[in-house]
């Protein structure tokens, strides 16, 4: 509530002008990148015959691989990082996880007690302590330290229209300790409809778009309200999984250990495991931890410790945004390619019943009939006028057959992906 009143019309009104008035940098391979998804995909895919939910995903994972690309030109420190995406339910304490890395840096991340992060923001390892804010444009600006701890969803609310359309994520540099290769996505909570207030409509949207391009994934879960994993973490965990073909590392953090009596943690913990265990969500880890007082306590599979070890390397950030890109688009083309053989199931069915008639005869027989007999009178159809309205009938099947165009469109996506993949090479 304080952080609310402290926002003065002024403040509001100076930070969405700054947003829309900064100047896109000027990289030629991400403008080209995202003028090749805003209007050659976004064609093809209200065109194409691909279900709605694939559309979805092709979409938001090539809008992540854009979001890094812009990452890498203006930030180049976090183009070798390992990305680590930390999701959760509202105020289960990602933000205050991330932060206990945060050795007495002077910048924190907005904590609360309110659904608080509302723009995702990467917390890069790196010497400087900047705050920067990405536009949609394309653009950046500095953002003061004092104003962004302010950027809640009570903020975002307080202006009238999502902010997140105008400023989709931001940056912080900063020591991270022990991490030198690794990069957070602190993200908010994916299901803040549980609070009134929140711009709610798309956070798990969000969720997705910065989890596609995560190396690895933690979920934190607040053991203030909760005594083991809601079964709504437990649906969203399940459906990532289900996506997460290149087997990306998972690590479960039980936040907020220090409000639970240490007798207690051990049955929270088995009972987190059961629940995995038969959802079936492979994970590195978990383990009961407390952000207010940087101290992990139990834990099952891996340390948190030796789990961050491991993906404290370096990453080949281009390769590895080729790999999504490639990824991504088979994924188009795998769907694409369904439709192409149900046309082709549907034109062999036409091919053989085509056949049939001929086998019966009837085609033949059809040259013997002359249009003019059958006109003007009532009389049961000859098997020559059988034989040529079946005719026409097939004519019309394979036209339409033929408009299709399925692979029309698998040679549209091929050569987007390849105009993509040279826009990525200059990044
Ligand atoms: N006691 C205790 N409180 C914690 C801990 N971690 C977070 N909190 C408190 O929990 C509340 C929510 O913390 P945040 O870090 O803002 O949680 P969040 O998940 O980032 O929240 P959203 O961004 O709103 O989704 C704050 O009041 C924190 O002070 C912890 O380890 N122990
Ligand atoms: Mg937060």
């Amino acid at each position: 509530m304080d952080e609310q009143a402290a926002v003065t019309h002024d403040d509001r009104f100076d930070f969405v002008a700054r947003i829309l008035a900064a100047e896109p940098l000027s990289h030629q391979g991400v403008t080209e990148f995202r003028h090749l998804l805003q209007e050659d995909m976004r064609a093809l895919l209200s065109d194409a015959e691909v279900p709605s939910a694939v559309v979805a995903q092709v979409l938001y994972r090539l809008h992540a691989v854009a979001d890094r690309m812009e990452l890498m030109t203006s930030s180049p420190c976090v183009l070798d990082k390992c990305v680590v995406a930390v999701a959760g339910g509202f105020s289960s304490g990602k933000s205050s996880f991330i932060s206990s890395f945060m050795d007495g840096a002077a910048i924190k991340l907005p904590v609360g007690i309110d659904p608080m992060t509302s723009i995702p923001t990467y917390v890069v390892s790196g010497p400087r302590g900047t705050i920067q804010g990405y536009t949609d444009k394309g653009g950046l600006i500095d953002i003061p330290l004092d104003l962004y701890a302010r950027l809640s969803h009570r903020f975002v609310h307080s202006l009238g229209f999502n902010l997140r359309d105008i400023l989709p994520f931001a940056a912080i540099e900063t020591p991270l300790r022990d991490l030198e290769h690794v990069t957070f996505i602190d993200l908010p909570g994916y299901d803040p409809a549980m609070s009134e207030g929140a711009y709610t409509d798309d956070d798990s949207t969000v969720a997705l778009e910065f989890l596609a391009q995560a190396h690895a994934l933690i979920w934190v879960i607040g053991l203030d309200v909760n005594g083991t994993i809601p079964s709504s973490d437990l649906d969203f965990l399940g459906s990532l999984q289900s996506e997460n073909s290149q087997g990306k590392p998972l690590y479960i953090v039980l936040n907020k250990a220090d409000l639970r009596p240490p007798a207690e943690l051990t049955p929270v913990l088995d009972n987190v495991q059961t629940l995995l265990n038969a959802e079936g969500i492979a994970y590195a880890g978990l383990c009961a931890y407390s952000s207010a007082r940087s101290t992990q306590f139990r834990y099952r599979g891996q340390h948190l410790k030796t789990f961050l070890r491991e993906i404290d390397q370096p990453v080949n950030g281009r390769a590895d945004l080729l790999k999504e890109l490639n990824a991504t688009f088979r994924r188009l083309y795998d769907a694409m390619s369904k439709n192409s053989q149900k046309s082709e199931e549907l034109e062999n069915a036409v091919i053989a019943l085509e056949l049939d008639l001929h086998e019966l005869g009837l085609y033949r027989a059809r040259r013997t009939v002359s249009m003019e007999q059958g006109r003007g009178r009532r009389r049961p159809r000859t098997p020559g006028e059988v034989a040529q309205s079946a005719q026409e009938r097939l004519a019309y099947l394979k036209e339409q057959l033929r408009t299709l165009e399925v692979d029309g469109a698998l040679g549209t996506a091929k050569r987007i992906a390849q105009a993509m993949r040279m826009a990525l090479k200059t990044v």
